[in-house]
């Protein structure tokens, strides 16, 4: 809590624009894709066409939890589709790579697809139905705050390898990437999701066609992977969001450890509700939308 303060304090005195992370690079195969950088696109007039998708988000901010059911949290703030997609054979990988991250700002890491239905760069994003194609959260729970996907993130240069998985039909789709912040998760909205979507052209694979369901309805407020205090002494975190395609596994490497001692459920203990708190200094939130 005060940690989180403080590294978001020091982001504030840096400036905003260098705050908390965003994809920069995609690599695919041994090729590489430039991300939307929100720190140089916006506004400019010549943005080359890419696989990743824009977004209006020019302070690498978050969505809040009071907007989990409004299209920010589709793929971030007022987002449009990239012109372009990255291809992949089913089964491939994917490497995103994050400009950068906090370590403080711990929480899962979570990917989905969604089927296009024809070409992404097009496409209504409220219309797309994403299936959870890989999830890690708390990897370890024997010192809290734990480690945590986001560590093995930064312990990758801040990269994460997406597997895409086998059996999908060819087609195009949405990869929607996450990582939730949880360091102010104690309290009512102060959950983080940075999500981030890359257009990919998956070739070859099978005749899967996983049934997915709007990024609009995969998490609620009051979910025990959102509204959660990692401080205290977690011993198992309920990562948020449908159930995972195919029972498919996470974490990148295989240093995940099984908790131990765990309890049925996570944050068990009494959730102390507070009156909504402004973000901390430097940690912003994108602006409100109406509800359409
Ligand atoms: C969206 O969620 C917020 C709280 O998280 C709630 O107050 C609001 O009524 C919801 N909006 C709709 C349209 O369901
Ligand atoms: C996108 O789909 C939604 C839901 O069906 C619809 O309300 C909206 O008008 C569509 N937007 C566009 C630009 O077609
Ligand atoms: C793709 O087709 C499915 C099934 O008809 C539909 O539910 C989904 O909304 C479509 N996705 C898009 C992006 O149009
Ligand atoms: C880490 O990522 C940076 C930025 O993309 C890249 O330039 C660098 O080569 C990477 N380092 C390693 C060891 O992969
Ligand atoms: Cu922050």
């Amino acid at each position: 809590m005060s940690l989180s303060k403080v590294a978001c304090l020091i982001i504030g005195t840096v400036g905003l624009a260098v705050a908390h992370g965003h994809i920069d690079r995609i690599d695919i195969d041994g090729r590489s894709y430039g991300g939307f950088l929100v720190d140089k696109y916006p506004g400019q007039p010549n943005v080359p066409e890419l696989i990743a998708w824009s977004t209006a988000d020019t302070q690498d901010a978050y969505v809040q939890t009071f907007d989990y059911n409004q299209s920010n949290i589709i793929c971030h703030q007022d987002a449009k589709p990239g012109a372009l997609a990255g291809e992949v054979a089913a089964g491939g990988k994917v490497t995103l790579h994050w400009s950068r991250w906090f370590e403080d700002h711990r929480g899962p890491v979570i990917s989905y697809l969604a089927s296009c239905n024809g070409s992404c760069a097009s496409v209504n994003k409220t219309k797309l139905e994403f299936f959870k194609v890989e999830e890690a959260g708390l990897l370890d729970n024997k010192k809290s705050p734990g480690r945590w996907a986001s560590d093995e993130l930064m312990a990758a240069n801040n990269t994460w390898t997406v597997n895409i998985p086998s059996d999908i039909a060819p087609g195009n789709y949405v990869l929607r990437h996450e990582i939730i912040a949880l360091h102010n998760a104690m309290r009512d909205n102060g959950a983080q999701a940075y999500p981030q979507c890359i257009n990919l052209k998956v070739t070859g694979g099978g005749t899967a066609t996983p049934k997915g369901i709007p990024a609009t309805q995969f998490y609620k407020p009051t979910d025990p992977g959102i509204l959660v205090d990692i401080f205290n002494n977690l011993r198992t975190y309920v990562i948020p969001g449908p159930a995972l395609y195919n029972g498919r596994s996470a974490a990148p490497t295989s240093t995940a450890v099984t908790p131990t001692g765990a309890s049925p459920t996570a944050a068990s203990s009494t959730r102390a509700w507070a009156i909504p708190a402004a973000a901390p200094q430097g940690c912003r939130s994108v602006p409100d939308q109406s509800p359409r």
